[in-house]
């Protein structure tokens, strides 16, 4: 599977860090929605789902989390941990989000204002439609 890392430009000086973001230059869409994750439990399983159209970036811009990602042939774990980059995720990519630490906030932009509508929340559905893609 091939899964697309962005790095983000940290720009700094003495007094600290700024990354910028920007549709259509480091972010590849219009970004129509941000959210953010905070205060997950360690034990906590989310995401199990994956979308019919939606494209998403996502930073873990403190603490650090996991996805397992899934495309319907492949299966990836990918830790998010540097607030310098972010992680492309496609449509039609099952996730599961895990291991956050106490202190993450999971940043994530969209290319769509929600709808929940775009879910697809049965793996056996989400499988078919991934391999009828191919
Ligand atoms: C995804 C992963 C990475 C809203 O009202 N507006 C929103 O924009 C979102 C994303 C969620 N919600 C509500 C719907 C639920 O009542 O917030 C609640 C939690 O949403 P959900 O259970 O979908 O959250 P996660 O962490 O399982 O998944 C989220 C995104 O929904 C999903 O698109 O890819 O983060």
């Amino acid at each position: 599977m091939d899964v697309k890392h962005i790095q983000l430009q940290m720009h700094g000086d003495a007094s600290g860090l700024l990354v910028a973001l920007e549709e259509n230059r480091n972010v590849p869409f219009d970004i129509k929605r941000v959210y953010y994750l905070l205060k997950t439990r360690s034990d906590a399983h989310r995401g199990l789902h994956a979308h019919r159209s939606l494209k998403q970036l996502a930073i873990a811009v403190r603490g650090s989390m996991k996805f397992h990602l899934d495309d319907g042939f492949e299966q990836k774990e990918v830790v998010l941990s540097d607030p310098a980059q972010g992680l492309l995720l496609d449509s039609l990519i099952w996730r599961k989000m895990y291991d956050f630490t106490e202190d993450c906030v999971l940043m994530v932009l969209a290319d769509q204002l929600y709808d929940p509508a775009d879910y697809i929340r049965d793996y056996a559905e989400f499988r078919r439609l991934a391999r009828e893609g191919r």
